[in-house]
């Protein structure tokens, strides 16, 4: 019996030491994290020779070649230490130089920048969307419904009455079917065989003008979606958008010309008239297809953005490897991104204001905007 104990001894014991022996062979291949972690935990098996990693490194110095630094980690209880032998390779591939280094972090920063900007914007939509649930029974805006805000205290005044009979399909007519005898203020006029209201001018250069954007205080958020823009939204006797749907169907049944009116906090007043204009189709992205030759006094800053689709904040199309309209905080046809930008933020004078470049340079936003659309033939 006492034998068999003591045999059952030894075989244990030697159990013991060929385990102590794996646990060595295994300490030799831990790599050095997870030694590190190994630290922690008693017993602590403690290998006598160095454990050596090696690393290849970019090289910013003149002599590529190995560099060794010998590193000794000490056990929680001070129970023992682990040698490692650092041998770093500095192999000939220099590495990035601080501008570039620079340049990654500042594109980040600008990525988070805009993240933040897109987050606020979505709030924004939830809170309007919110109020409009609560007292109009859902949203209102679209070309055919444009200016009827329940939620207001002073509702949008009823279209002019047109006669009896007469369907005009732009603000021309109305106007030549008042032998030039037309107020300016809201019409209902006919496309196709739909009805939409809008907003004709009368006064400017002769009148017969549908005004398809209008910014005079700021009141109107136009930092919005590509649905939002599509349908149109705002007021029509205050600030709105007409809706790229309806500026599409407008702009490709007859040519037409665009006026652009600009007002600056000073009270000057400037324009910028093209003698076409004309947009794409939602599969073409509204893009700004035609611009005729420009005249006027502003500058031109559209020719900059002929061609280019429409961007939103949700849906980039520009040519910029950034997001244009979250960077300059509007909607528009941006290019890399912009040199005007009538769809920015009211009263901020950086680059994401409302911008007419030619006019008033870079970072000056504009008091006021208009843009309207006549057939030619009215000239
Ligand atoms: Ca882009």
């Amino acid at each position: 019996m006492t034998g068999n104990m003591a045999a059952i001894r030894r075989q244990v014991g030697m159990d013991v030491f060929l385990a102590v022996l794996v646990l060595l062979q295994v300490g030799l291949t831990l790599t050095e994290d997870t030694v590190r972690q190994a630290r922690a935990p008693q017993p602590f098996p403690v290998p006598e020779d160095p454990i050596t990693v090696t690393r290849s490194l970019c090289s910013n110095v003149n002599k590529p070649g190995l560099q060794n630094r010998t590193d000794v980690y000490e056990s929680s209880d001070g129970s023992g230490s682990v040698v490692f032998n650092h041998i770093y390779n500095f192999h000939g591939k220099p590495c990035e130089d601080n501008a570039g280094v620079n340049d990654a972090l500042k594109a980040l920063l600008e990525s988070v920048d805009a993240m933040t900007r897109s987050a606020r914007g979505l709030r924004q939509d939830i809170r309007k969307a919110r109020k409009d649930a609560t007292c109009c029974g859902g949203l209102k805006d679209g070309p055919g419904e444009l200016g009827t805000d329940k939620c207001s205290s002073s509702p949008s005044p009823e279209p002019s009455p047109t006669p009896e009979g007469f369907f005009p399909r732009d603000c021309a007519q109305v106007l030549r079917h008042g032998n030039g005898q037309a107020p300016s203020g809201v019409y209902t006029l006919y496309h196709a065989d739909k009805s939409f209201r809008a907003y004709c001018d009368m006064d400017t250069e002769g009148g017969g003008w549908i005004v398809i954007q209008r910014r005079t205080d700021g009141k109107q958020r136009f930092y919005r979606n590509w649905k939002a823009y599509k349908r149109g939204f705002g007021k029509l006797e205050k600030e709105f958008w007409l809706g790229n749907d309806i500026i599409y169907k407008l702009t490709n049944s007859q040519d037409n010309e665009l006026r652009i009116d600009l007002e600056d906090f000073e009270g000057e007043k400037t324009y910028a008239k093209y003698e076409k204009f004309r947009i794409g189709n939602i599969a073409d992205n509204f893009r700004l297809e035609e611009l005729g030759d420009y005249s006027g006094t502003a500058g031109d800053s559209l020719i900059y953005h002929q061609g280019m689709e429409w961007s939103t904040r949700d849906e980039d199309n520009d040519n910029s490897s950034e997001q244009c309209a979250v960077v300059n905080y509007g909607a528009w046809w941006y290019n890399r991104c912009r040199v005007s930008n009538l769809n920015g933020r009211y009263g901020d004078n950086t680059k994401d204001g409302i911008i007419w470049k030619t006019w008033k340079g870079d970072d000056y936003s504009l008091k006021a905007t208009e843009m309207k659309i006549r057939p030619f033939y009215f000239k």
